[in-house]
Order: C-alpha cells, then structure tokens, then sequence
C-alpha cells in the first residue's frame, strides 16, 4: 500500500476510503513458489515454472482485491534474460515489477558471510551481485533495492564484531553510490537466524545507524517477523517515522521465529497497532515513501488465496487504524483520562469493516468477495491443468 494515499498531516483525522481507496500492498514474487521448512519443501501443482508464472499469479491476487498493483523480485530468483520483456508481461495484467531484493545468502562462498566475509574475495563477489540488482532495478524501473544479510557469527570470537560493521558499511557505501536519484536502499535487520551468536544486522538501531551515515535514501525495512518475542514494533515503527527512516514493511505473521505466515493471522491486533502508528506518523502520505510489502510463504496452504487473504487482511486492519477517532484519542490524552483513550483506540479495532471493505470494492467494479471470486474464475484449476513439465519454482529457485 504504498503512498499513493492522500493522508493527511499528522493526527489529521482522515476518511477511511481515501487511504482504502489508493492503497497499494506489493506481493513477494517468492510467495507463490514452493517453499517449506528446513525440513521439507512441498511440491504443489500448479506452482510457476519461471518468473513470468509468478506475476501471472500476482495479477491474479491484483485482480481480486484491486489494492496489489506490484510484485517485488528476489534475485538470483527471477533472473531472466530480458527484463523488458518481464517489465511487459506484468504490464499487460496490470501490475508492475516492484522492489528487487538481493540474494547473498544461497552459495556456498557465503557460508561466513557475504558483503562481512573476512576474505575480501568472498565480499567482492558479494558486491558484485548487489551491483547486478541495481542493474536489474535500472531495467525494470524499480525505485527500491532491498538488502537483507544472512551474515554474522555463530560463535563468541569467531570473528570481530567491529570489522564486520567496518566492512558492512564499506558495502552498504559502495551500492548507495551506484545507486540513481530516483533509487532508494531499503535495510532490512533480523535478530537471528541463520547465524545465532550476532547477526551484522540485527536490529533497525543497527540498521538506522548505517542509513544515516549513507545518505537519506537509504531507509529501514522493517520485517514484523525478525524481532525478538513480545518487541513493540509500533514504537519502533513510530521512531522511525519521526525521523523519515521508514523505508517500508515486510508484513508477515508469526508465533514464534521467523515464521512468515500470513500477515494478520497470529496477532491481528499488533497489525493494526502498527497501522495505526503508521496513520498518526504521516505514512499513508504519498510522498511518505512508506512501502507496504508482503514477505511471506505459503507452507500448506494455497499460495494464491493465501496471498488474497493476506492483503484482505491488511486492508481490514488499515480500514481499523483508519477509523479511530483521533480527536477523541488526543482529547482523551490530553486529560489524562487512561481509559478512555484505550477506549477509542479498542472501539476502532473492535469494529467489523468487512462489509465496508466489501462496499469500496464494488464501487471499484470489484466483486465484494476476492476470495469467492478467485475460487470461481477457474484459474486454480487451469495452472494445475496447463503446468506440467519444466522445473517448479520454489525457495531457492
Ligand atoms: C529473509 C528476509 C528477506 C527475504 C528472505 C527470503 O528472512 O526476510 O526479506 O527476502 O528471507
Ligand atoms: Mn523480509
């Protein structure tokens, strides 16, 4: 849901179906290959064989809900000869090629980090792949390059943590340099996993502290599945937005780790705390530059749908942030009256805006229910049919 929203000032009390209406939620083109856990990677029929399947299936949720207008690629993923072409075909089901997200985490050079590796051959190469993203954003008119290291240590002394930072930053340097005006680096942080001593990135302070010293494209991701159990990720939100570091999110949804289920689904509530925080920092502003993406895999459950159900859910909480009384929250604050500010806060969240939600999409010539609609326009059914042969795409892949 990026930007295109004309929401207002801070605290301004907005109409719900302005933001509704210019929302837009990019979809991780990842999300509908396989994928699975460490223990097993779940053929499904029917998966995208190639990069052009997988914004065949983007368009598909776009279609539906109306509010998913891009999809982000992950390289070396969806490498493919021509761009162009790629740049076209999401064209023609009217969605565009969004984020590119780098890869430094799946060959075996990595296995003690990419751009952090203490062997500067290891960290060239490193640095050529995200100097080949930035190519790649050049060819498919993406403003965003978004860095996620698997990088850091296992073990106390392994490595130093200073030089680490010191080569981190060197890197980080070199791609925000290579990058044009229009062109943002977005920093993704995760307290652990794969490493379990120190990630080089663990957390947006980390990942803020590189961002200013870059330059004011350079902004935080912040992934709402990479925090530690019971983090605020509002305030965090919050902090960020006060300094205009908000590069964007990677919604997802999580009990435990890094789960990466559907957004909205284990705590549906924290959604909306920080949908609400994005609405009184100015976020849905357009020129907020706030990205609102989808970073999720679909283990057991239909990648399609399960997409659709994501943005739905995205949209409701929205649609909840949206309605809360601003005026009554400051008033309440402002007395000092406790529970009435909770109260205003809880009457928003506790409102059903499904059926409104169902209104704005008929008026947008949307049937009111994406999922129904999905089910009966027979695509599932015709992927399973027509797919056969070639190589699914999936984690990795
Ligand atoms: C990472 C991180 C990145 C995503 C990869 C696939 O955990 O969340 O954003 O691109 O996974
Ligand atoms: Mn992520």
């Amino acid at each position: 849901m990026s930007c295109r929203g004309k929401v207002a000032k801070k605290g301004a009390v907005v109409r719900p179906s302005d933001v509704l209406r210019s929302q837009a939620i990019e979809l991780p083109s990842w999300a509908f290959g396989n994928s699975g856990t460490r223990f097993k990677v779940f053929g499904r029929a029917g998966v995208p064989r190639d990069p052009f399947e997988k914004v065949a299936d983007a368009g598909q949720v776009h279609r539906y809900t109306g509010v998913a207008p891009s999809v982000a690629l992950h390289i070396p993923w969806d490498r493919v000869d021509d761009y162009g072409r790629l740049v076209v075909a999401a064209k023609d089901l009217g969605i565009e090629l969004g984020t590119v997200n780098a890869n430094v985490f799946q060959d075996d050079e990595y296995m003690l980090g990419s751009v952090t590796n203490p062997d500067a051959g290891v960290r060239k190469k490193a640095l050529a792949h995200l100097f080949e993203c930035v190519d790649v954003m050049d060819a498919t008119g993406s403003r965003d390059l978004k860095l996620w290291f698997s990088d850091g240590t296992n073990y106390p002394g392994q490595d130093s943590i200073r030089a680490r930072q010191d080569r981190l930053g060197e890197a980080l340097a070199a791609v925000y340099e290579r990058l044009g005006e229009d062109q943002r680096l977005i920093l993704e942080y995760k307290l652990f996993e794969p490493a379990f001593y120190t990630m080089d990135v663990p957390d947006w302070g980390t990942s803020y502290l590189h961002c200013v010293r870059l330059g004011e494209r350079a902004k935080v991701c912040v992934d709402t599945g990479h925090h530690a159990p019971g983090t605020n990720i509002e305030f965090i939100v919050a902090l960020l937005l006060r300094e205009q570091r908000l590069g964007g999110f990677d919604f997802n949804s999580r009990f435990y780790a890094d789960d990466d289920l559907m957004v909205g689904a284990a705590d549906p509530f924290q959604l909306f705390r920080i949908l609400h925080e994005v609405r009184l920092g100015g976020g849905f502003a357009a020129d907020a530059g706030v990205a609102f993406m989808l970073d999720q895999c679909h283990n057991i459950e239909p990648k399609i749908p399960g997409q659709i159900r994501s943005v739905m859910n995205v949209q409701e909480a929205t649609a909840k942030a949206l309605l809360v009384d601003v005026a009554a929250l400051e008033a309440a604050q402002r007395a000092g009256d406790v529970l009435g500010a909770n109260a205003v806060l809880m009457d928003a969240y506790n409102t059903d805006v499904r059926a409104l939600l169902a209104d704005l999409r008929a008026e947008q010539g949307l049937d009111p229910d994406p999922m129904a609609a999905y089910a009966r326009s027979g695509y599932a059914e015709r992927i399973v049919a027509e797919r056969i042969g070639g190589v699914q795409a999936g984690w990795g892949a």
